[in-house]
């Protein structure tokens, strides 16, 4: 049976700097965490991604055509502040201008993120979101955004605060690369909710009249099993990628029971507490006062199971079926019970999941006004056919099934109570994936990355008969 979404959602795709505008060594661009990080890998390149700092237009024009009326972007910092802080690169800002000048003459409003992921290479060394110099360079900033592109509406603070602590300092898969270390995790999830708070509350004292949100990953975790200890272990996890965040920055405080999960982790990890102040927490407390949005990135869903051993996770980064493993000690280990549908990189499809996180925000969460899906999308191995000609449509069912399939999640919770406004596709055109290289595809627009020649994918139909009829077929 179709569905129907409000008159007034809206509908893009969604992109970040690093991931899309290649170029990063033009116009004065500075380093960033992942440049030599990538490099000693050396698997994959973050250039030329889709070239976006080239084809931007290009880009503008298809979203338009297919029916978007919103995208989310990224500003990379390094642009604006090569070195993070100090002395400002007038390419980087002119850059971000004519971005946002072309989005106004194609209709499509952008949203727009202060930090996603790429952390200027100098504050990576200093101690990244760990240390106050990254704090303040970061509200310093972002104040200076504000005040230059007073063209924007729509502002994101942090892109997943959780991912970046979590894949940084737990599982090991961003720079620094460490593993295991919940207390650097908790702390630096801690240090981004006083970083976002101060920018909110600095935003808001400015009364520039446009909006500011935060986008967290946000993965519902469900107990393996009907037993006990199950159930505590999807606690645990639930407090380490979610729990801890939502009450920070939608409730403004930490839940005593929350911090309870979190102080079991460490204990078990023979870890300290984070350590946080008075002063941090009112900033924190006023910030979710004030907050406008909240964006949900949701993909997949957990299961979690008790576990008793050591820290031990295998990342699947190049889509080989089965191979992921992610056990830690103090939390549980992850298991999919029978019958549930993965992707080639072990993501469970579960879009209940996607309507049970929009119903926790909307019941246990009622001062945030908005909600926003910032992210969902699936990754799929995909490639040109040899006879492709300019006008080929790339055909990609199992993403229109997947779409589909959460989308009319989020329309039961929209009818359940939900204030869902908008929706964004991961990700508008097939880009660079942090840890999976250019093989995980999860564009709307087939990007052949050796020509940077645009085609059609299906999906990018599909998307925009729903945005233009408001109707889930
Ligand atoms: C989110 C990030 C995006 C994007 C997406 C897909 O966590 O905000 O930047 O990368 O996930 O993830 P991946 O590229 O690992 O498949």
């Amino acid at each position: 049976m179709s569905k129907q979404l409000p008159q007034d959602f809206v509908m893009g795709g969604a992109t970040a700097a690093y991931q899309v505008e290649g170029a990063t060594k033009e116009d004065g661009k500075g380093r960033v965490l992942w440049d030599d990080f990538l490099d000693k890998q050396g698997r994959f390149k973050p250039d030329p991604a889709a070239d976006f700092y080239h084809r931007y237009d290009e880009d503008l024009a298809l979203a338009e055509k297919y029916g978007h009326q919103v995208i989310r972007v990224s500003i990379a910092w390094s642009r604006i502040f090569p070195d993070g802080a100090g002395e400002v690169e007038p390419r980087g800002v002119a850059f971000y201008h004519k971005l946002f000048a072309d989005c106004a003459a194609h209709h499509i409003e952008p949203f727009v993120t202060l930090h996603h992921f790429d952390t200027p290479e100098r504050l990576h060394e200093a101690g990244d979101w760990l240390s106050q110099e990254m704090l303040d360079d970061f509200v310093a900033y972002a104040k200076f955004c504000f005040e230059e592109f007073s063209e924007v509406k729509y502002w994101i603070t942090i892109n997943e605060p959780t991912s970046m602590a979590v894949q940084q300092y737990t599982s090991g898969t961003f720079p620094p690369a460490e593993s295991g270390r919940f207390d650097k995790t908790f702390q630096a999830e801690h240090n981004q909710m006083v970083a976002h708070a101060r920018i909110v509350n600095l935003y808001k004292s400015m009364q520039l009249g446009g909006q500011i949100g935060i986008v967290h990953a946000l993965q519902t975790v469900y107990p393996y099993s009907d037993s006990a200890v199950d159930h505590h272990a999807a606690e645990l996890q639930d407090a380490l990628e979610n729990r801890l965040y939502l009450d920070g920055t939608l409730a403004g405080e930490y839940h005593q029971e929350t911090l309870a999960l979190v102080k079991e982790i460490l204990d078990a990890n023979h870890q300290p507490m984070f350590q946080s102040t008075p002063q941090e927490m009112k900033a924190i407390d006023e910030a979710a006062h004030q907050l406008d949005f909240v964006g949900v990135n949701n993909y997949f869903s957990k299961w979690l199971r008790a576990y008793h051993g050591k820290s031990e996770t295998i990342h699947n980064g190049d889509g080989t079926k089965g191979s992921s493993v992610a056990r830690l000690q103090g939390v549980g280990e992850e298991k999919l019970p029978d019958g549930i549908e993965t992707t080639d990189w072990d993501w469970s499809i579960y879009p209940r999941g996607m309507y049970d996180i929009l119903m926790r925000i909307h019941n246990d969460y009622p001062l945030v006004p908005v909600t926003y899906v910032t992210e969902n999308g699936i990754g799929l191995k995909e490639s040109l056919p040899e006879n492709a000609t300019p006008d080929t449509v790339i055909e990609d069912p199992k993403r229109i099934d997947y779409v589909k399939k959460y989308l009319s999640a989020m329309a039961d919770a929209i009818h359940d109570g939900a204030n869902v406004k908008g929706y964004f596709i991961w990700s508008l055109q097939d880009q660079f994936s942090w840890t999976n290289g250019y093989s995980k595809r999860y564009g709307l627009f087939f990007v052949d990355f050796p020509t940077q020649n645009r085609y059609i994918k299906q999906s990018a139909e599909w998307f925009k008969s729903v945005s233009e009829t408001h109707i889930i077929p």
